[in-house]
Parts: structure tokens; sequence; C-alpha cells
């Protein structure tokens, strides 16, 4: 089915030239190696060549002579390979990176790397070169890559009874009914499709760890865990579970958790030697402690430390690291303190920590101080802790973007947050630079996301959701790829090439975000959701909660002060100009207007607009948008499969309706507290 192979659909290819081209050199691979990762990337090879060029190579460990594809590591005896690439070139390649050289006078194409999953990453680049078109004809390849980022990781939210925590495209491939799935072939093609994009790294049951779960770290499961290792490995994907901090006692028998007590010390020292035991490559631990009643050291009086510290001992002997979220915020409470917005909480309990982890942790930060809106400053922690190792957290399963019934590309955003200046440098110390560990020299980092998929039969619910978790990988290997190119290979990739089709197709993705976020939450306002499942408008609904999140709205005005003279002085956690700019109403930029102040509706915007006009308009506008979105993709209607069609054409037509549904709620709201008209007298229902 043309929606579960996704962007690995090897579709046929169109270019006669690049077709001819193809054949020509194509006809046999040359392999010298063997094992598991070389075995994946060869049969990928294969599959794809035969799918797109209509021909089968033949396969052996020397040439015959003709032309054909050489493969191998540098030093694996493939002497195709070893004779393309220069001293300088394979030098230049690190562990994960390739380099990909049509060599006329050899008669190959070779695809060379220091290592297997190398060869793996470097196979996936030239399938994607035929499958988007990208060159014409195969006579002078030359090109050679590594990955930005060292951790490239995704984040399953999957619970061992089947269900998928903010999953929206059916229940677990992982699991059923308390099992660990039999399904592996599921699992393997889900392998293909996140090592085709360079993801390295997979984390496979929910931060919030419950009891059976906890055991994923005894025999009862840990035979099942090892069985998905397996499939992962083949794919370059090294396996991490998510851990319960109270462990000790929930499996262990302990009394306590604490870490600094040797005998939680030894249970955990004991229960990893286990895992390795089982699991030779095993990642390490990925931990939510004291965040949203999830047990972790506050209560025993010691600190993140202190309990990722006790962790990372355990692994270092393994070679494996600690993730430690820094979602870490106080969710029962109240605004009575000033001192306690929810947007502070991550940098205050974080920064005095800065040089007590041990070198095999990594701080996981979510892009933004809050929680995944659609708009959000980028968290004021990243660059703000010289001597740790940061990495940052994406959200591809659409919580507050849409549930996947909506459509939005969320690259951009994630671009956006990467690209962001810290200052914590003079130079070179953007998000990025600060999560690829360059800034400050950091051994480990990378990204992670929380996954979107499920057991629906095109993965994400909405087909074109697949964009995120394609575009989510690419970006996490290059971090320079922009979004609109990323949408376009995906596109292709998915849909073929006819121009008109993939034209309509990245202007829908690339125009998607700024349409969700006008008809939901402009200007940066955030959480006017439906309390619980996050999904629709709802206007008060967390604003009188006590989850930390508010807008403030009365009949005066809008936004939560977070200035140092007169707010929660969260706007001083950023360093050089961005707590300036951050920190003043004239200078903030609108679309952050109401995170960083409380403003009158008459107050005016960079744009020229007042905020009630804004929010009027931004509301009809994108509810107008919405519907466009609709018309396009109907317009297209017979230049695809009919039944990929309609699915996307059914989602899009609930977008328009729910669009409009967010563009009446919230304009009614805001007409009613304010009083202020719509100065284009649109009726406002
Ligand atoms: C929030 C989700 C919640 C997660 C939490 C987290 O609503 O389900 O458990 O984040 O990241 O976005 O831990």
């Amino acid at each position: 089915d043309a929606a579960y192979v996704g962007w690995l659909g090897y579709r046929h290819l169109e270019s006669e030239e690049l077709l001819k081209s193809g054949v020509t050199w194509c006809g046999r691979v040359v392999v010298a190696e063997d094992g598991e990762v070389i075995g994946s990337a060869v049969a990928e090879l294969m599959n794809g060549i035969e799918s797109m060029l209509g021909i089968r190579p033949a396969s052996s460990g020397i040439s015959d002579g003709d032309y054909c594809i050489a493969l191998g590591t540098f030093e694996g005896g493939n002497e195709l390979v070893a004779r393309t690439f220069d001293v300088a070139t394979q030098a230049a390649i690190g562990p994960e990176g390739y380099a990909i050289r049509t060599n006329s006078e050899a008669g190959c194409i070779a695809i060379g790397a220091s290592t297997a999953a190398g060869i793996l990453y470097g196979v996936f680049h030239f399938l994607r070169l035929l499958g988007t078109g990208s060159t014409s004809d195969l006579e002078s390849l030359e090109l050679a890559e590594n990955p930005k980022n060292g951790l490239r990781m995704i984040n399953q939210w999957d619970n061992i009874d089947g269900s998928i925590e903010r999953g929206y495209a059916g229940k677990s491939i992982f699991y059923l009914n308390n099992e660990i799935t039999n399904n592996t072939e599921r699992v393997r093609d889900y392998a293909r499709l996140l090592a085709s994009t360079g993801v390295n790294a997979i984390s496979i049951n929910n931060v919030n760890v419950h009891h059976y779960e906890t055991m994923f770290l005894t025999d009862k499961y840990l035979p099942d865990v090892a069985r998905l290792a397996d499939v992962f490995r083949a794919y370059g994907i090294k396996l991490f579970l998510s851990i319960n901090f109270a462990s000790p006692i929930e499996i262990g028998g302990l009394s306590t958790a604490d870490p600094l007590d040797p005998g939680v010390r030894e249970w955990w020292v004991a229960i990893t030697k286990q895992v390795y035991a089982a699991i030779p490559d095993f990642g390490g631990f990925l931990v939510k402690a004291d965040s949203e009643n999830r047990p972790g050291p506050f209560t025993y009086d010691r600190d993140h430390a202190d309990g990722a510290n006790m962790l990372a001992e355990a692994l270092l002997p393994h070679g494996g690291v600690v993730i430690w979220r820094c979602f870490v915020y106080n969710c029962k409470q109240d605004w009575r303190d000033r001192s306690t917005d929810r947007a502070r909480a991550a940098y205050d309990h974080f920064t005095p920590q800065d040089g007590r982890f041990h070198d095999n942790v990594i701080l996981q930060i979510k892009n933004g101080p809050m929680d995944f809106q659609v708009r959000e400053p980028v968290s004021p922690l990243f660059g703000a802790m010289e001597s740790t190792n940061q990495m940052i957290e994406f959200q591809i399963t659409q919580e507050y973007t849409g549930q996947q019934r909506h459509l939005c590309y969320l690259v951009p955003q994630w671009k956006e947050a990467l690209d962001f200046e810290t200052y914590a440098k003079e130079e070179a110390s953007s998000v990025k630079n600060i999560i690829n560990g360059s800034a400050y020299g950091r051994r480990y980092g990378g990204i992670a996301a929380v996954s979107n998929i499920g057991d629906d039969e095109n993965w994400t619910g909405h087909l074109l959701a697949q964009a995120n978790l394609y575009g989510y990988g690419r970006l996490a290997w290059d971090t320079e790829i922009s979004a609109e190119a990323i949408a376009e290979e995906w596109a292709r990739l998915t849909f073929g090439g006819e121009e008109r089709l993939v034209r309509t197709i990245v202007s829908m993705l690339m125009e998607s975000l700024s349409i969700y976020e006008s008809y939901t939450a402009p200007l940066g306002v955030g959480w006017m959701v439906n309390p619980g499942h996050h999904y629709g408008p709802d206007v008060d609904g967390y604003e009188y909660s006590k989850w930390g999140t508010y807008h403030f709205a009365d009949c005066h005005g809008i936004g939560v002060d977070r200035t140092v003279q007169s707010g929660t002085g969260y706007a001083g956690q950023y360093m050089g100009s961005n707590a300036y700019v951050y920190g003043s109403v004239e200078r903030c930029p609108d679309e952050l207007l109401l995170f960083f102040h409380h403003v009158p509706y008459t107050h005016v915007l960079h744009s020229g607009s007042t905020v009630i006009q804004h929010i009027y308009d931004s509301r009809f506008d994108g509810a107008e948008r919405a519907e466009q979105l609709r018309e396009d993709w109907n317009g297209l209607e017979g230049t695809l499969d009919d039944g990929l069609h309609r699915q996307v054409a059914e989602r899009l037509k609930e977008q328009a309706e729910h669009a409009r549904e967010w563009r009446d709620r919230m304009n009614t709201y805001f007409y009613r507290k304010s009083g202020i008209a719509d100065k284009l007298g649109r009726k406002i229902y």
C-alpha cells in the first residue's frame, strides 16, 4: 500500500535520462563485507534499484569489469572503494558519515564509509538522489556527509497496554495487551523508515513509566526487549529504555529510591549489568523525574544531579548514557507567587547544577519553556550550562498542533529553534551549536523527538503528517537543510515528480504552521485548548486550573507579564540582547508579545494593527486559509492515487470546519471581554 511504504515506495523513475544512466551503472553491487547492518544496506539498495529502475542487480564480492556500485568501509577489503577515495576524504568521514563518488576510471560508483552504519546512510542517500531525481545522471557524483548531531533520537510514548500517550495514529506497533509484540515485521519497517532519514536511537516506552513498563528491566520482559533491540540494531539504531526512578522500590523490594543510598546505588549497578547482558549495545536510560507526579530525587531532598549521576555511574562501565529530561515543574501550583511561573522552572532548577552532572549525562530540554505550544520562545536553558551536555526535544506527535487531524508541518518551527542565537558566546552559539556539542566542546549531544506513529495503515493518521517524521530525521542529520527542501524531497519520494503536484504539496506544507497558529493561538498566547486531551478551543479551560498556564485575559487586556521589572522575571533568564528584546514591550516580536507582556487590547503592534484587531483578523484569515488548503488539495484529484487523495481530503475538510469553530469561539470570547468591535464589521458569532 502506497501510504504504508511512505517515502520508501521507490517509485519507478520518470526521467528517461536518469533511468538510462541508472541502468548503466547499477547492474551490479560489489560488496566484500558482511554483517547485519551491511546486509540491510545491500538489501535496501537492491530493492530500491529494482523498483526504481526495473533491473535486479547482480551481487558479488569483486567486480567483473563492468560498471557497478561498490560498497564498503574504507578498510573493509573492497578494492574499488579503497582506490576511489583518497586519504583526505577518508580522514574526513566520521563514524556515521559517508562519501559517494563516481569513479569512471574504475567503472564504479563507490559508497564508502568508516563504519557499516555509514554505508547504510550512504545507500539511503544514493537511493534518495535517484528517487528525487535531483541528479540527472550518475556520471559525476561526488559528495561526502557527516551527521551534524551525535544522537538523533526518537522517543516513543507507547504503553505496554497498547495505548500511546498523545498518540493520534492508532495503537502501538510495539505492544498489545501487556505483551511486547511478535510482529517484528512492522517494527522492522519502522526501523527502515527511521534509518533512511538518519535516526540512530530510539527509546521504546513512554517517559511516564508505570508498573508493567518498570518491569522491562527484569526477566519478565528483558528477552522481548532484546528482540526489539535486534531489529533496530540491523538498521544502526540503538535502543534505550525510559525508566521509573522508583524502580528500586517497585521492582527491587527496597524501601527507598534515594540516589545517595548505597543499597539503591548497588541495585542500579546490578540491574544495569543485567540489561547489558541481554543487550550488549544498549543505549541507556531516559528519565522523567519529579515531573507531573512521577517520582524523583526531590522526595529524598536530593537534586537532579544526584539522581542522574547515580544512573550514570551504573551505565558508565558499559558505555551507556543517561538522558535526563528537564521538563520539571510543579504541576500543582497556583499563581500566588510570581517566581512560580512555569516558564521559569527548568532554568531555575537546572542552571545551579551546571558542572555537577557526569560526562555521560545529557540533559534533554524541550524546545520551549512550557510544553510544545504552537508558538513559544526557545528555552533559555540552551547555552546556559557550559559544563553540561544538552540536547533538544521536539514533539513530532501533534499534541497541541492539531493532533494529526489538522495539517501542521513542523519542520519550520524546529528550524527556527535550532537557528536561535543564544548569545552564550561571542560566536557560533545558536541552539544547534549548543546541542551538537561544538559550542562548549561537549562530548554528547543531539536531538530527540516524540514520535507521531501508530499502527494505522499510513503510520501517522494524517498522511501528510509523514512529512514531519521524515523531516525530523533529515533535520537531525543536517540542521542546515531548509524546511522547504525537506518538504520537496518528501513530496517527490512519496508522490512522484509531477511538478504541479509537488509544488502544491510543498506550498501547503510550508503554509500550514502559520495557518494553524493564526486560527488557534496568535501572538504567543497558547493554552486555549480543552484541558486533558488538548484538542479544540477552550477559552478559559486552563485559566483557573493549577497547571501554570494562563493568559490573564480580562476586560482591559491580555497576556502574561514575564518582564523583570513588573512580572515573573522570566525574560531575564535570556542572555545578551534576547533579554532586552523580550523584556521590552516595544521590541518584543509580535508573535511572542502575549507570552512576555500583558497589554491592553488597544496596544498597537509592530504590524500597525491593535491587539484586538489582530486577534480578529488572524482568526478570520486562518479559517479562510484552512479552507484554501482544502481547495488546493481538491484541485489535485486525479494526479495521485484516489485512495490517498481521499484520506487527506477528509482530514482537510474536518480541519476547515474546526478552524471555523476556533475562529468563532475565540472571536466571540474576545469581543465579549473587550467590548471592542471588529473594525471591518464582520459577523462575530
Ligand atoms: C506533555 C504531555 C504529557 C507528557 C508530558 C511530558 O501532555 O502527556 O507526559 O508532556 O513531556 O506535553 O512528559
